[in-house]
């Protein structure tokens, strides 16, 4: 490999002004932090300041050159690195170039995957154990699940005020972040603002404007604590109706959507949201019917009220289909519960950072004018995911169950090999999985799915 590494003594170039704002969009897991110690190897790339300096002799974005022999001469330096252990990620950006950055708190992904593999916490789930579960089994990102954050009690709010849950601060952010850090892993995303941060925002309520000035906070909170992702799901009932059965292999327990037991569709009482409390004071009553131009226009502000300080902050806002994909729950619409209506979203404010957290299992349970596989190849082409619920199911709306990830409708090596096509090079993670039969059936679950990413990611990136 030694034909184009440069001397760790040659100056780096500078590089125009329009190569770093693309380094810059392409680049969401790049966090302001201090200049990172370069591999004791010659240097590629330095990151300074939310700045790549690169230098690739030869195969720069001055040459152009076919981006999978790129690729193909970077893995191979990238598994010795690995070995070494020294800190980096990776991504290229085809046809025109290939960047390898060094982040001071990425850990090492060991041999080459452009896709990284996560695990989902919920709050009284993020722990040092879980973390080091986590990496036992190979992942190197979390997501943090944190829409019960307050009221879960994980978090230190003053009483009463957990209902309401008060917008996650800056030290919050960094110490969560911080403590993930400590295991080796990155924080890739959070999932789910709470109730109190915006049920406003959803219901068109009286504090719309003051909630908007709490999620604008939050984002700047996430950015300066390097947190790269919002993930949310924009919906009144949330998900909903779902039923437990021995539906996966082996009769193991696993959700599903079956329409005769789901429950009926009655009206959301007043004070609730997403199936959650956020005022146990509020007056009788519900909150009625909420039509699909009444939702999309809701989601219209939110967008671009929300976009421009996410493009700010450089958080990438990540907005998960409606699980179950029915057309409207308990009378109210639903946004995105077809696949083609991601393209909707993605066009109501066109940025990098109005995208998508792609989850498969949800959108193979939907009807539609795309099935999973172009709907992967569509939203992957356009840059728009920012990362992966990689589950299976069987069936279809209004009658599905999720199984094991090796036994639904879904081929998911044919969906890697689509995330790969288009050089995603973002998180997948389980979601959810069955239980498995045992003391641990929420943790054999994941490990066993995690295991099957694992080397499905491994084979398809040698391919
Ligand atoms: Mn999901």
């Amino acid at each position: 490999m030694s034909g184009w590494m440069c001397s760790r003594q040659a100056p780096f170039p500078a590089l125009p002004a329009d190569h770093l704002a693309l380094t810059k969009r392409r680049s969401p897991h790049i966090h302001g932090g201090t200049t990172v110690t370069a591999p004791p190897y010659d240097t590629h790339c330095l990151l300074r300041e939310r700045q790549v300096v690169e230098w690739l002799p030869g195969i720069g974005y001055r040459t152009p050159r076919d981006a999978d022999s790129i690729v193909a001469v970077l893995r191979s330096s990238i598994a010795q690195w690995g070995q070494a252990r020294n800190q980096f990620t990776l991504w290229y950006d085809p046809p025109r170039t290939a960047h390898l950055l060094f982040a001071s708190s990425t850990p090492t992904l060991e041999g080459c995957c452009l896709m990284k593999l996560g695990l989902g916490l919920y709050p009284r789930l993020l722990t040092p154990e879980n973390f080091r579960f986590a990496r036992q089994v190979g992942a190197t990102h979390i997501v943090a699940h944190l829409p019960d954050w307050s009221a879960s009690g994980q978090r230190q709010v003053p009483a009463g005020q957990e209902l309401q849950s008060p917008i996650w601060s800056y030290e919050e952010l960094r110490h969560l972040r911080s403590t993930i850090n400590s295991e080796g892993l990155e924080l890739a995303a959070i999932e789910n603002f709470e109730p109190g941060h915006w049920y406003d925002i959803l219901l068109d309520g009286p504090k719309k404007t003051e909630q908007m000035d709490g999620l604008k906070q939050i984002i700047r909170n996430m950015g300066k604590a390097g947190i790269p992702v919002m993930g949310y799901n924009f919906s009144m009932a949330g998900v909903w109706g779902r039923t437990t059965g021995p539906w996966a292999r082996g009769g193991a327990l696993s959700v599903g959507y079956v329409e005769e037991q789901a429950p009926p569709h009655d009206p959301i009482p007043n004070g609730t949201i997403w199936n959650m409390v956020y005022d146990r004071n509020a007056p009788a009553g519900d909150i009625g019917t909420v039509s699909s131009e009444q939702l999309w226009s809701r989601f219209g502000y939110f967008l671009k009220e929300l976009v421009p300080v996410a493009e700010e902050a450089n958080v990438r806002l990540a907005l998960h289909p409606d699980d179950p994909p029915l057309a409207s729950v308990r009378q109210t619409a639903r946004l995105v519960y077809r696949p083609e209506l991601y393209q909707r979203v993605i066009d109501t404010v066109p940025s990098y950072y109005n995208a998508l957290e792609f989850c498969q299992g949800t959108i193979a349970e939907m009807h539609g004018d795309m099935d999973i596989y172009e709907a992967v190849d569509r939203y992957a082409g356009q840059d728009r995911i920012a990362y992966v619920h990689f589950r299976n199911v069987k069936g279809k709306v209004p009658n599905y169950h999720e199984v094991f990830v090796d036994e639904g409708d879904m081929d998911m090596i044919r969906t890697l090999r689509l995330y790969k096509k288009h050089g995603y090079d973002g998180v997948c993670i389980p979601d959810h999985t069955p239980g498995l039969e045992c003391g641990a059936p929420w943790h054999a679950g994941m490990a066993y799915a995690l295991g099957y990413m694992r080397a499905a990611i491994r084979m398809i990136e040698s391919e």
